[in-house]
């Protein structure tokens, strides 16, 4: 088993590593930026080293010093969390020519699956279901043109090197098509530095829904059921779901069995996900693969007992998966809500500050993982989301209910964050009855901004 473990992240997540390497009995050391030396994540390490200034690109993406740290402070390995360097091909390839174990996949499946194009290729190559359109990077306008001609309009143009929304642009017919290829390329090279793209059929308005799966080094590969994901604002979740409570079973298991292939074909090693859209019809297609451990996974972990943080640090450590897939069921269900220091009611305004009063809620089924305690500085330099307030239930409408009187529990005082906002979707007629798609929030905010005027 890894003895001494570098946590190259901060906020929860750096917490919810911490936890999960003092289960384990490994010792841990925590990285931090001049901007937060009080954080909690340096306190609850073993040892902390300061690896630069304010500025994520100074501090936590600054790889030299990452690095550095890790090697004199005797770790033998680097979790990168997510966000940051975590899918940073060349980083996880420093970390292993240091002689250092990456806990993720190999760098060339980091690679691979970071590039859209390739991985949509891999899945193509494996028969798994993929949106209909082009079968590599478009070459040039009238190239992108003959491609949307032949799958038929709407169509989307996606960044190569994309994700997260940016370098995306829709194109409704022939006549949009080149500006729309020409802002997602230009969008692409200002944001990645890789101006290629491809081309999809624009399915409007499906659900995202993610299934997780984890592979070891001895050819294990299990699934953990799917999140639904669809609750999100400009490309960032802001409620995450699981299981998905309108997803026919049939539906379920072959996207189960499409996912498990995938993991397989590629023989994947760590937790990972693999993203779909389905639509209306719920036909689903792959979209792309993230080969980290995500910020909504502890609702998976609450539906299924597995440690997923643990499972990582285990698969990196060269053992075999510590469970087996009928020993994973599906218990029951589980929300999340990303707390975010913002002002959701007023144009979703960063919010920084110090916490001056804190309560946190509690009881049968409720877990928070945050990094704010009273006296904490929240700074304007990183994300805004301070921390995941999760509840586990018996069914969807016990987990409603349990939510809705956390958020009431939940008393923070010194920033402004999205509490309220989030016990108004919880109140929300459609959220409530199930009913919703990636652009709920859309029409949610509009329908707010009707009722303000
Ligand atoms: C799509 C799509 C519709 N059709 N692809 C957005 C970010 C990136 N991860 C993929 N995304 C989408 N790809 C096709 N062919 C709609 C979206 C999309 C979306 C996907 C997942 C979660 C939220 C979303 C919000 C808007 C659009």
């Amino acid at each position: 088993m890894l003895k001494k473990i570098l946590i190259a992240n901060r906020g929860e997540i750096a917490v919810r590593i911490i936890r999960a390497c003092k289960e384990l009995g490994i010792e841990t050391v925590a990285i931090y930026s001049t901007a937060e030396p009080d954080a909690l994540h340096v306190q609850l390490a073993d040892e902390a080293i300061c690896v630069g200034g304010p500025r994520a690109v100074d501090s936590y993406l600054n790889m030299q010093n990452i690095l550095s740290a890790a090697c004199n402070t005797g770790c033998d390995a680097v979790h990168p969390g997510y966000g940051f360097l975590s899918e940073n091909g060349k980083f996880a390839r420093l970390v292993n020519q240091c002689q250092l174990t990456f806990i993720g996949p190999s760098s060339d499946m980091i690679d691979l699956m970071g590039n859209k194009s390739s991985a949509r290729a891999v899945m193509m190559k494996h028969q798994i279901p993929v949106v209909p359109g082009s079968d590599s990077i478009i070459s040039s306008v009238s190239d992108g043109l003959a491609w949307a001609m032949k799958i038929g309009y709407p169509i989307l143009i996606k960044a190569a090197s994309g994700g997260g929304g940016k370098g995306m642009r829709v194109a409704y017919d022939a006549n949009e098509f080149e500006s729309a290829y020409k802002l997602a390329t230009a969008e692409a090279k200002a944001s990645f530095g890789d101006d290629t793209v491809y081309i999809e059929k624009y399915i409007e308005n499906p659900k995202h829904i993610e299934i997780q799966i984890i592979g070891d080094h001895h050819n294990n590969y299990l699934h953990l059921y799917e999140r639904d994901c669809s609750v999100q604002r400009n490309h960032q979740k802001v409620i995450e779901e699981a299981p998905c409570a309108t997803l026919r079973a049939e539906v379920r298991q072959s996207m189960i069995v499409d996912a498990l292939k995938a993991a397989a074909a590629i023989n994947y090693t760590n937790a990972g996900t693999i993203e779909f859209i389905l639509d209306q019809d719920q036909k689903y297609y792959f979209i792309e693969m993230n080969t980290r451990i995500q910020v909504e996974h502890p609702i998976t972990e609450m539906i299924t007992g597995v440690d997923l943080i643990k499972e990582q640090i285990r698969i990196a450590s060269g053992f075999p998966l510590s469970v087996r897939q009928e020993d994973i069921q599906m218990r029951g269900y589980a929300i999340e809500c990303r707390i975010n220091a913002e002002n959701s009611f007023h144009g979703f305004q960063p919010s920084a500050g110090t916490i001056e009063t804190l309560v946190f809620p509690g009881g049968f089924g409720v877990r928070l993982d945050t990094c704010i305690y009273p006296g904490a500085k929240v700074t304007p330099f990183y994300d805004s989301m301070v921390g995941k307030l999760i509840v586990h239930g018996n069914n969807r409408m016990e987990c409603i209910y349990k939510m809705r009187q956390a958020l009431e529990e939940f008393i923070i005082v010194g920033i402004t964050t999205n509490i309220d906002f989030h016990y108004y979707i919880l109140n929300n007629p459609e959220y409530v009855k199930g009913i919703f798609d990636v652009g709920f929030m859309e029409r949610l905010l509009r329908e707010l901004e009707k009722s303000e005027k």
